[in-house]
């Protein structure tokens, strides 16, 4: 005879109990049912020539790195049917929401605003500022649009991560050093767990991402703690198999 089952049809495969993940500088214990992985601004201006990162003079092929772990991420984190989020930093066509002070500073060759090869750099509806087709969220999957590095700043993301009990956030996207970052340490002074995932985020200069990490994990894990995807993976209920 089967065996009776042990949940309701379309009940997500999630434990009460805190799933361990190895981690450091502590192990993390992560709340399936109150997580969320923010996927952070995996978008075609900074990870495609041509873009907004290249204008800067960034090498995108850093940045590509992360594609393939997020992918695998992604595709475990669904099946196990756990909520997903995705940012894409950008800004409204008439640039009311760019402050000034961002759009003079560096010595990019285009700014935000100007056409490129992918539209009007960095600004909503134009083909650059759209998620990478590898990494594009599903239906149901809610998208973020923020206007800053951090992802609270002018969004409903508090809204969204209470509206879902999500108390515990994985972390990954670019670029680590700056709006992984400062996403990260508001998250954190915000009261959610948060959990970084090293593979799964790249900064312009691999010296900076080595150094972001480093941050991380100081004093005890000052802003939360840092994994990988593999460990990551492993330790989820669908991951085991
Ligand atoms: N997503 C993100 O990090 N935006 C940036 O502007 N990153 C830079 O590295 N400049």
């Amino acid at each position: 005879m089967a065996a009776p089952p042990r949940a309701p049809a379309g009940t997500p495969s999630v434990n009460a109990k805190p799933v361990e993940i190895a981690a450091q500088p502590y192990p993390f214990e992560l709340e399936l049912a109150h997580s969320a992985l923010l996927i952070i601004d995996m978008q075609r201006d900074f990870l495609e020539p041509g873009g907004f990162g290249e204008a800067l003079g960034n090498d995108v092929s850093l940045l590509r790195s992360t594609i393939a772990p997020i992918r695998a991420l992604l595709g475990a984190w669904r099946k196990a049917g756990l909520l997903a989020v995705h940012t894409r930093e950008g800004h409204r066509q008439d640039l009311a929401d760019l402050p000034p002070s961002k759009w003079k500073r560096g010595n990019a060759t285009r700014r935000i605003g100007d056409v490129g090869p992918m539209g009007r750099i960095l600004i909503r509806g134009e083909d650059g500022h759209d998620t990478i087709p590898e990494l594009y969220p599903q239906r149901g999957e809610p998208i973020i649009d923020k206007p800053g590095k951090g992802t609270f700043l002018a969004t409903d993301f508090d809204l969204v991560l209470n509206m879902k009990k999500i108390r515990n956030i994985v972390l990954t996207g670019v670029t680590t050093d700056v709006c992984v970052h400062t996403t990260m340490r508001d998250a954190n002074d915000r009261g959610y767990e948060c959990l970084l995932l090293e593979d799964c985020c790249a900064a312009t200069k691999e010296s900076n991402h080595l150094a972001a990490i480093d941050m991380i994990k100081m004093q005890g894990g000052v802003f939360g703690a840092v994994s990988n995807s593999a460990d990551f993976i492993a330790a989820l209920p669908e991951g085991r198999s």
